[in-house]
Formats: C-alpha cells, sequence, structure tokens
C-alpha cells in the first residue's frame, strides 16, 4: 500500500476513511497474507494526524476524526496479514503510531529523516494506547523519555534504540522489505497470527474498555482554548520555517 495524500501525507478525515477501506479489502482477501505500507510522497512517510482535522472545528468533527484515528489502529496492529512499514522518509507522531502497528520496520538511512512521538512539542500529549504502542516496540523507559520531550529520532537513532528494526539504503527499501516479507510468509498463519494475537491482545482490549472515553477526553481536550492557541502556534512556526 503506497500512501499518497500530498504534499506529506497527513492523516485527515477522508485519507483515514479510504485507507481503512483499501486495508479491510486486502484483509479481506484470502489471496493476500501480507501488506507492504510505504509512501508515494517524496522524503516523507506521513506527517502523522491532520492538524487542520484539530484546529477551529466542531466537538461533532473532532469526535467522527477521533474514532477514525482509533480505528486505524485497531485495524492495523491487529491485522491478520503480516504488515511491514517501509519507512521512506519522515513519519512524526501519528506516522511514527502507522509504523509501530507493523509487525516490522525498515527505514531508509537517511540522517535527514526522523520519526518519533513528538506531541507534547506541539503542546499536546500522546493518548494512553500510542504510549502503549511505543512501550511495546521500544520499552517502558526509553518511551518515557521520548514522551516526555516529544524525541524525533533520526534514522540511525531510531535503529539504535529498536524503533526501527533495520536501516537500509533508499533504494533497497523495496526489495529489502519483499525480502523480509518472504521470510514472514514462511511461518504458518495461523501459529504467527495467534502468537500476534496473545502479545496484542490486552493492549486492545484497553482501548476497546475505554474507546468512548478516550473520544471524550480528545473532543475536550482539543477545544481548550490553550490547546487550540498552541495548534496554531506549530502550523505557524511549520509556514515560517519553511520561509
Ligand atoms: N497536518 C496538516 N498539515 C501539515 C502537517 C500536518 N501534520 N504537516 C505538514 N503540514 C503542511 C505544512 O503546514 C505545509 O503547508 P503549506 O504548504 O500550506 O505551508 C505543507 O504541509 C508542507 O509542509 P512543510 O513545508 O513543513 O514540508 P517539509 O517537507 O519541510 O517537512 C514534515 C515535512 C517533516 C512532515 C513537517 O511538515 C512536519 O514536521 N510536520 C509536522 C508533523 C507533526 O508534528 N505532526 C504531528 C501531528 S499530531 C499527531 O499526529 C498525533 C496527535 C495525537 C493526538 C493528541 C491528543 C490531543
Amino acid at each position: 500500500m503506497k500512501m499518497e495524500n500530498l504534499p506529506v501525507n497527513s492523516l485527515s478525515l477522508d485519507f483515514l476513511t479510504e485507507f481503512l477501506i483499501s486495508l479491510e479489502k486486502l484483509e479481506n482477501d484470502r489471496g493476500c497474507r501480507g501488506v507492504i505500507l510505504t509512501s508515494g510522497a517524496p522524503k516523507i512517510f506521513s506527517a502523522g494526524l491532520d492538524i487542520m482535522e484539530m484546529y477551529g472545528k466542531s466537538a461533532e468533527h473532532y469526535a467522527e476524526f477521533w474514532k477514525a484515528v482509533q480505528e486505524m489502529w485497531l485495524r492495523l496492529y491487529q491485522s491478520n496479514m503480516v504488515t511491514i512499514a517501509a519507512i521512506n522518509g519522515s513519519s512524526p507522531a501519528g506516522g511514527c503510531l502507522m509504523a509501530m502497528c507493523c509487525d516490522y520496520r525498515i527505514m531508509a538511512e537517511n540522517p535527514k529523516y526522523s520519526i518519533g512521538l513528538n506531541e507534547t512539542q506541539l503542546g499536546i500529549v500522546a493518548p494512553f494506547w500510542f504510549k502503549d504502542t511505543m512501550v511495546n516496540t521500544i520499552g517502558n523507559r526509553a518511551t518515557e523519555r521520548s514522551l516526555e520531550l516529544g524525541l524525533l529520532y533520526s534514522a540511525p537513532e531510531a535503529h539504535k534504540i529498536g524503533l526501527v528494526d533495520q536501516l537500509v539504503p533508499e533504494e533497497k527499501i523495496q526489495s529489502t522489505a519483499a525480502a523480509v516479507m518472504s521470510q514472514w510468509l514462511a511461518i504458518p498463519d495461523h501459529a504467527r497470527q495467534i502468537t500476534k494475537s496473545v502479545m496484542r491482545k490486552p493492549t486492545v482490549d484497553r482501548l476497546l474498555a475505554h474507546r468512548e472515553s478516550d473520544i471524550q477526553n480528545f473532543v475536550s481536550f482539543i477545544t481548550k482554548d490553550s490547546i487550540q492557541k498552541s495548534l496554531q502556534m506549530y502550523m505557524g512556526m511549520l509556514k515560517q520555517r519553511r520561509g
């Protein structure tokens, strides 16, 4: 699956809806046992959640948007398919979450590309299930530091802490992903799927048990004047940085 929501593959409501439909089609296709998730946008895997979906909109809109974000996580994290992220560009926040949902992460070894959960840098807080996903990937201590500081790691740093499994030259990313896929597909599906479910179920169950309150928390947090102001300043900073 090649994501192409130019310029930066931000996860808008429309994009998430389309992504979910595409994923479901593959999930229901008995002939499809694995998916490689990558980007068609130059230098960016995904810029994370579309900030414009979290700014200046109605409470109803925020609730609908957040439900779609939860759904994306639930479907991708629990996919029966082998999922490999071929991270061919930067991948902050929601982009990093998507990559962490996959079974294996390969990143282009370009030190200019960065990945991490940088929410605190925007003045917002990564929800508990973003945190849980990161803990499951890199452990508690590294997650605590990453989340508090909103760290974005360069590709070599991300590899060092285990946030990505493998670094390769950019031109080799797709062929490496295909080779890794073959290794994973050599394992009988049912045994791999049950093992994945055993590993991930407690994390999934935590969101399922608190799904409604998580939506309410998001809506009441994001509608605060101070949070709206932080997001506005952050968008302004992005535009200014570009000059
Ligand atoms: N949402 C919406 N628009 C974006 C986003 C985004 N996430 N990222 C970039 N854009 C826009 C820019 O504003 C710019 O717009 P315009 O052309 O109108 O000026 C355009 O996309 C291109 O961006 P850049 O010029 O910055 O492109 P670069 O190639 O220089 O850089 C980056 C690309 C590295 C992706 C850079 O744009 C960047 O760092 N973006 C911000 C990424 C980010 O911080 N995302 C976090 C989103 S929050 C999230 O995912 C989780 C939230 C959890 C919820 C918390 C509960 C409250």
